[in-house]
């Protein structure tokens, strides 16, 4: 079989900076059990491409593909919509299958959207893609809706194909750092970094938080020996000086730690990754920034009780302030994202988190704005309001977008606090402005 993956662009003014690893790992199953697999990342491509341009390279190709792939987060369906159409008009016979976060966060309605697709999968695609591949003629037309089914065992998975990517485009833009131009930004620069992954679902239940892709709270891990040896495979061949390890829960699997990092300090390499604020104290920070940790991003969200209690968040602000202090003891810039409008936040609980990142002395300022994907039991607390501004489900999942603007119509915010509109756009500009003490 012949198989095209499409990937989806997001964030199409920022540079692209993270390789696609779902996908890359899906390219080297796919050849690992005997076809053939090209990757079209449109993602990887600046300035963005026009619908023009991806129809023209479509029909560059000169193999006659059996299966085309959509992969996309749920901020992806007009580009998925768009494309489908290119696909079908090029190629009409085609099986024509989507995955990743969007398809998994939709049951039927997806095939009302993009009435072009065949199939649609939810949840990780090393399980799904083999039966598919079986035979994709039987798919044509039938609507089939598969998953979600997860990898019992990570140990399985094939490493990221990076051969199918435009390396260099994404080895040149850092990751993380005062080069990444995104949430990330801190003050050490990395010239050459590259992403990589090591763990799937997670252990903890964020009412924001939109999982379904990668098997909600089942945490699962990679052994040692696979990480480092993806680690030592990555900087022979790319000459990375920075290793961004992308999973929400590094520092989670403490035994895994203990073995890794003495491992890791071998490879002298200096690296990042993402943690929780509960499970981090002085002494695990000494031995992380031992081992080459330069960076951990922390997802912070408030520092009110009550609002992090609304999010299910299970932590305290005492215990965040704790893990802080113990990163930046041992030079280990400790990123903090936060969360501004959710549920039951007032301007004394907002004034709360902005203290609390002056005090601190942290460099990210910037707030998100409460977003509620599809899929998170935050959508489904506040979908009646919703539904108020937004005339269907696919106008909302079409007018969503990274969480850095307030979603609005007709001049109508989308303001789930308890701050008044009036308050929540002051507010918002103080933030945006980076005038934390204003508020
Ligand atoms: C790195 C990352 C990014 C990178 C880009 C990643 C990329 N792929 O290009 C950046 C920083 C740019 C980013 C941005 C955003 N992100 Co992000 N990101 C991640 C993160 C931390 C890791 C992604 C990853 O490597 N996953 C591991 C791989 C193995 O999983 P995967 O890509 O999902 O692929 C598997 C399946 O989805 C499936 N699959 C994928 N494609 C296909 C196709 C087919 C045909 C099949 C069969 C299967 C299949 O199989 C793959 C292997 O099992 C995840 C959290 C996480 N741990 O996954 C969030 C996550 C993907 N991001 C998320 C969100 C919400 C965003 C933003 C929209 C919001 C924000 N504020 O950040 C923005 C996008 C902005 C925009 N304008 O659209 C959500 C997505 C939810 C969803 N349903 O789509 C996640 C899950 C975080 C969360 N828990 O809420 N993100």
């Amino acid at each position: 079989m012949n198989v095209l993956f499409i990937n989806m662009p997001i964030r199409v003014t920022a540079k692209p900076n993270i390789v696609p690893t779902g996908i890359g790992i899906l390219s080297s199953l796919t050849k690992r059990i005997g076809h053939r697999c090209e990757v079209l990342d449109l993602n990887g491509i600046r300035p963005v491409v026009s619908l023009a341009q991806v129809e023209a390279l479509l029909s560059s190709y000169t193999c006659e593909f059996d299966v085309i792939c959509l992969s996309g987060m749920i901020t992806t369906l007009r580009w998925q919509q768009c494309i489908a159409k290119l696909v079908r008009r090029n190629f009409p016979k085609i099986c024509l299958v989507s995955g990743g976060g969007l398809a998994s966060d939709f049951d039927e309605i997806i095939f009302e959207w993009i009435p072009e697709l065949d199939a649609s999968v939810q949840g990780e695609g090393e399980p799904i893609l083999p039966q598919i591949l079986q035979d994709p003629q039987a798919l044509r037309g039938s609507k089939k809706i598969f998953g979600a089914e997860i990898v019992s065992n990570l140990m399985d998975v094939p490493p990221v194909d990076w051969d199918s990517f435009d390396m260099e485009t994404y080895l040149t833009n850092p990751i993380w750092g005062s080069g990444a131009g995104n949430a990330s930004w801190t003050p050490f620069r990395n010239k050459r970094s590259i992403n990589l992954i090591s763990s799937r679902g997670c252990p903890y239940s964020c009412n924001f938080c939109d999982r379904k892709a990668t098997g909600g709270s089942d945490y699962r891990i990679y052994g040692v020996d696979q990480i480092l040896s993806e680690v030592r495979t990555v900087v022979a061949r790319f000459s990375v000086s920075f290793v961004g390890f992308v999973d929400d829960n590094f520092i989670s699997n403490k035994s895994r730690l203990d073995e890794f990092l003495p491992e890791m300090e071998k490879v002298g390499v200096t690296w990042g990754c993402h943690g929780r604020l509960n499970e981090i104290d002085e002494e695990l920070a000494g031995r992380l920034r031992r081992a080459g940790c330069v960076y951990i991003g922390f997802g912070g969200e408030s520092a009110d009780p009550y609002v992090l209690k609304r999010m299910n968040k299970k932590n305290k602000p005492e215990q965040m302030a704790q893990a802080i202090k113990a990163c930046q003891h041992v030079d280990i810039t400790p990123n903090c994202t936060w969360i501004m409008g959710y549920p039951g936040e007032t301007r004394e609980s907002l004034r709360r988190t902005a203290g609390f990142i002056l005090e601190h002395g942290l460099s990210q300022k910037n707030m998100f704005v409460a977003t509620a994907y599809p899929g998170t039991r935050l959508f489904e607390e506040v979908k009646e309001k919703i539904f108020t501004v937004y005339d269907s489900l696919q106008e909302y999942v079409l007018d969503l977008d990274d969480a850095t603007k307030f979603l609005s119509k007709d001049n109508i915010i989308l303001n789930y606090s308890d701050m008044s509109d009036a308050e929540f756009l002051e507010c918002r500009e103080y933030v945006e402005r980076g005038e934390l003490e204003m508020i």
